[in-house]
């Protein structure tokens, strides 16, 4: 007989209210509660979920034998932050082909593109800032973003436009996890996104736009599933929308790195004096360490045993990504910020798991890891050797239950200088 036994039960109907409420520790509180990586409770009107964490737990979520995204997204996430019938939520042959058009954006040139647009771009933020008294670093690092976004995906943004895009792009994301008014402005910026993005693919499709063919804006309106069929221009405003809305959201690391900065003042004369290596080791950290997404769900395909448990067809199952990011099997002292802990340390898919993890092409690992790297990049190169800038008293603070969490003040910087 393979060995099976009851794993721990979180009690309750519906333990949904707990999960919103407590935030990035939902899963970690009770893991550590029940000193296991693996326990039950019941969410989302009650269905019997499985919440697991760590490495090995990373490996079968995304063993693609065993999950599907088929009904695993909720609906409160995919009418805010996904939208419908989108990459997120397929399986199998479509999933691959869907993916494969995000993935055929991530090439040399594309990433080159995108760090010289983001690199041009802070160029006239940062004139801006001299002329300010105090800027809102996260304010003005989302409007940036959405300039980069739109630019490189080849989708036109008037200056005028650029603030309610900005405002709608990370209500987005913004509004997921949330309850009342902040949800709801979510729901309202999705339909008028999808109505923005949807208007310029039917535009393309009828020949009334000269856009360049290589952009995302394009490809994505041209698309052709595998029957050969262009998508609804709905499911398609969708998916540019999958490229412009986390382009936005890196504005939450930026906001993180600046903070890791002031902190950590010795940080600063490392990013300085070091080189490129020691760059790549502090955004690996900042990755790591910072509150961003805070788990992945799925739902298992067909009935298997793991770890004595017996997984049924279609529970529901979450990955806690904050929590393994923080798993002591992993990682040495992991509630402290140490970016050299990733001299030599070899890279593997499983452990280091801020954007998903598994295979960029075969699964659901975010196709836009490489654009947030280079992204932050380009950022923290600007704030830590182009410009000088005081960090006034305020409430720096970030909250463990909101999602996503972000300082409370939102880093505010003043007396900016260019050097
Ligand atoms: C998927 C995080 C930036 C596009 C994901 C997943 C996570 C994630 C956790 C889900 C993995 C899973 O379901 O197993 C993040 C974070 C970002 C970021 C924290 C930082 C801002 C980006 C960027 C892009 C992007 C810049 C595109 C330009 C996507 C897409 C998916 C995805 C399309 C769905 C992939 C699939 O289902 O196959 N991301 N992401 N993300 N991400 Fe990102
Ligand atoms: C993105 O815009 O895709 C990047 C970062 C978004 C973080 C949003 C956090 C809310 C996630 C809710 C959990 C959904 C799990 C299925």
């Amino acid at each position: 007989m393979p060995y099976r036994e009851q794993i721990p039960i979180d009690r309750g109907l519906d333990n949904s209210l707990a999960l919103l409420l407590e935030g990035y520790q939902y899963i970690t509180n009770r893991r550590n509660q029940y000193n296991r990586d693996i326990f039950e409770t019941r969410l989302l009107g009650g269905q019997k979920t499985i919440c697991i964490a760590g490495k090995e737990a990373a490996e079968v979520f995304y063993d693609e034998n065993k999950f599907i995204r088929k009904g695993a997204a909720p609906k409160r996430v995919r009418q805010t932050l996904f939208g419908e019938n989108v990459v997120q939520t397929l399986d199998n042959k479509r999933h691959k082909q869907r993916k494969a058009l995000f993935m055929s954006l991530m090439t040399d040139e594309g990433l080159q593109e995108i760090e010289n647009i983001t690199y041009a771009l802070w160029q006239d933020t940062i004139n801006s800032w001299e002329r300010k008294d105090k800027v809102i670093l996260f304010e003005e690092a989302k409007l940036l973003l959405t300039k980069v976004a739109c630019k490189w995906a080849g989708v036109p943004l008037k200056e005028q436009e650029a603030k309610l895009r900005a405002d709608q792009l990370s209500a987005l994301f913004d509004s997921a996890a949330a309850i009342g008014l902040r949800h709801w402005r979510g729901r309202h910026a999705r339909n008028q996104a999808e109505k923005w993005i949807a208007n310029l693919v039917e535009e393309i499709r009828n020949d009334e736009k000269d856009t360049s063919k290589q952009t995302a804006l394009y490809k994505m309106a041209m698309y052709r599933d595998e029957d050969g069929e262009l998508l609804d221009s709905n499911i398609i405003a969708a998916e540019v929308l999958n490229i412009l809305r986390p382009i936005v959201a890196i504005a939450v690391y930026i906001v993180f790195s600046a903070l890791a900065i002031h902190q950590y003042p010795e940080e600063r004369e490392k990013l300085k004096s070091n080189d490129e290596s020691y760059l790549e080791m502090f955004v690996q950290e900042i990755r790591r360490y910072y509150p961003f997404f805070p788990f992945a769900a799925a739902r298992v395909r067909d009935d298997f045993l793991w770890k004595g448990h017996d997984f049924k067809k279609g529970n529901l199952v979450l990955l806690d990504i904050y929590g393994t990011n923080h798993h002591s099997d992993l990682w040495n002292e992991p509630f402290v910020f140490n970016p050299e802990r990733f001299k030599e340390r070899p890279e593997n898919a499983f452990d280091l798991i801020p954007q998903g993890g598994g295979s960029h092409h075969m699964g659901h690992r975010c196709p836009g890891e490489w654009i947030t790297l280079r992204v932050m990049k380009v950022s923290i190169n600007v704030i830590i050797n182009q410009i000088q800038y005081d960090v006034p008293n305020q409430n720096l603070n970030y909250s463990m239950r909101r999602v996503p969490s972000i300082p409370n003040s939102r880093f505010i910087i003043s007396h900016v200088k260019k050097c």
